[in-house]
């Protein structure tokens, strides 16, 4: 008999099938065993009955949470008052007439049958292998995944091609002291803060690139919205005519993948009690500064000091273009070139300012970028100004050396999108394994905790 789907069970009623799962869970009640059966599809309640089959009552005596089952039944309608609209084959059961373990588990350590899991996040990262099951975390991941594919749809729209690049470097990516140095045998390497050399590279060859791939930043901090692993997600552009191109870009890009995530799978949304995001027709756009003046405005917090959007500024701008625009995009740009990574074009206008840019998506950064500097000479300038050796960027600089069109690119952090646009409190839930500070895998024990200052943050 061929296994059929947990949620393709209201299309054989009356019919005898066989479905293969994970016990969600057990009830007893009384003469009557009520279980929850979960596979990749949804949920299903299995009715076990002695008066149907002796055997198949004592095999769900032993039954517990997480034990794998195969079992056989007829797929029964339930009675109207019955019906659970929760979920996808609440207008059914299975009575089984059959029921086999193929896999035991330990006894869990909490209790996993709920709608929701209720764990202090610490205990919902120490148990992540069994975490990631719940039907709650689960759906972060069906979104995660969704978001990803609809980069790619966008990305192939503006006619990128996928690239993968080396995740080891010579040289650290961006700049800064957050860069893992590897000990590469016996030379000294980087893990890749970002893709950018990589992906600047390829746009000499294939002129529009997109690229998903791990990057690393090692984050002196602890925070709701960093990672020490991060997973990119990419675009770079050659022959681009004018900023506004890549801005046009990027926010395609971004309203697409909100768009279409939100509108695809606006079941799982409504269930996490999501409301859906506002995307105006035009992503309002505003200079750093513009953004600065609007914020002190509607606070009266001087920033006219400010080189950058703290977390507090980023909400408030949030709020401002969802009141005024209707958006939960906004877009800033022109940050100062100081403040931006090597590769940054400064605008010919005011090189004090840069042509760069951050998308903000419900009161946080999502996405970073910029127009780069494409003249060898001019990059090479800049690279000693900045004093970074040119010599750990031989590769990078070979591609400029024998000419690079204008071009320009942006990334976005896939955990980032996915923790705004599911309003998670925090980024570590958004990633399946997060790595911070205090975490490979496991939390390092106290004693095992390098000499080294942890910052936490308040937001
Ligand atoms: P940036 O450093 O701003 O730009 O990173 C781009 C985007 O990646 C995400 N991100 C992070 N997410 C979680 N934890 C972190 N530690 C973290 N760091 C970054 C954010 C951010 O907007 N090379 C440039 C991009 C470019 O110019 O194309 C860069 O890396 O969503």
């Amino acid at each position: 008999m061929m296994r059929i789907l947990i949620n393709d069970t209201p299309n054989h009623i009356d019919k005898e099938v066989l479905v293969q799962g994970v016990v969600a869970a057990r009830r007893d009640h009384g003469k009557l065993i009520f279980l929850d059966i979960r596979d990749r599809s949804g949920i299903l309640q299995v009715v076990v009955n002695p008066k149907l089959s002796e055997e198949a009552y004592k095999v769900a005596l032993e039954l517990r949470p997480e034990f794998a089952v195969a079992l056989k039944g007829i797929v029964k309608k339930r009675p109207e008052k019955l019906i659970n609209t929760k979920i996808a084959s609440g207008t059914v059961e299975v009575g089984a007439h059959h029921l086999e373990i193929i896999a035991h588990a330990e006894t869990l350590p909490f209790d996993m049958g709920g709608e929701t899991l209720n764990l202090e996040l610490p205990t919902l990262l120490d148990y992540r292998s069994l975490t990631l099951r719940h039907d709650s975390v689960k759906k972060i991941f069906l979104i995660q995944a969704a978001i990803a594919e609809e980069f790619r749809k966008a990305a192939k729209e503006l006619d990128c091609t996928e690239i993968f690049v080396p995740t080891i470097a010579a040289g650290a990516t961006e700049g800064g002291a957050d860069v893992f140095k590897v000990d590469y045998y016996g030379h000294e390497a980087f893990m890749i803060q970002s893709p950018q050399l990589y992906k600047q590279i390829m746009v000499g060859a294939l002129e529009r690139v997109f690229v998903i791939t791990k990057a690393y930043r090692a984050e002196p901090s602890v925070t709701t919205r960093h990672l020490s692993e991060v997973t990119m997600i990419d675009i770079e552009m050659a022959f681009i005519n004018s900023f506004e191109e890549l801005l046009d870009a990027f926010e395609f890009v971004g309203t697409a993948m909100i768009k279409n995530v939100s509108k695809n799978h606006a079941d799982i949304l409504e269930s996490l009690n999501i409301e859906q995001p506002l995307i105006a027709n035009k992503v309002p756009r505003l200079t750093l500064r513009e953004a600065q003046q609007i914020i002190t405005k509607r606070t009266g917090r001087d920033l006219s000091k400010e080189l950058d959007l703290n977390p507090e500024d980023e909400r408030e701008i949030c709020l401002w273009a969802r009141e005024e625009h209707k958006s939960d995009f906004v877009t800033i740009t022109h940050y100062p070139t100081k403040k931006r990574a090597f590769y940054t074009y400064p605008d010919p206008k005011d090189p004090e300012y840069s042509l760069s840019y951050d998308l903000l998506f419900k009161g946080t950064e999502i996405l970073s970028g910029s127009r780069r500097i494409n003249d060898y000479d001019q990059l090479l300038a800049a690279m000693k100004e900045r004093g970074i050796n040119k010599e750990n960027f031989g590769m990078y600089l070979q591609a400029f050396k024998y000419g690079m069109p204008p071009e320009g690119g942006f990334s976005f952090g896939l955990e980032r999108i996915t923790m705004k646009l599911l309003e998670l409190a925090n980024i570590r839930e958004a990633s399946l394994f997060p790595r911070d500070m205090e975490r490979v895998d496991e939390r390092f024990s106290i004693t095992e905790k390098k000499d080294q200052q942890v910052h936490k943050e308040k937001s």
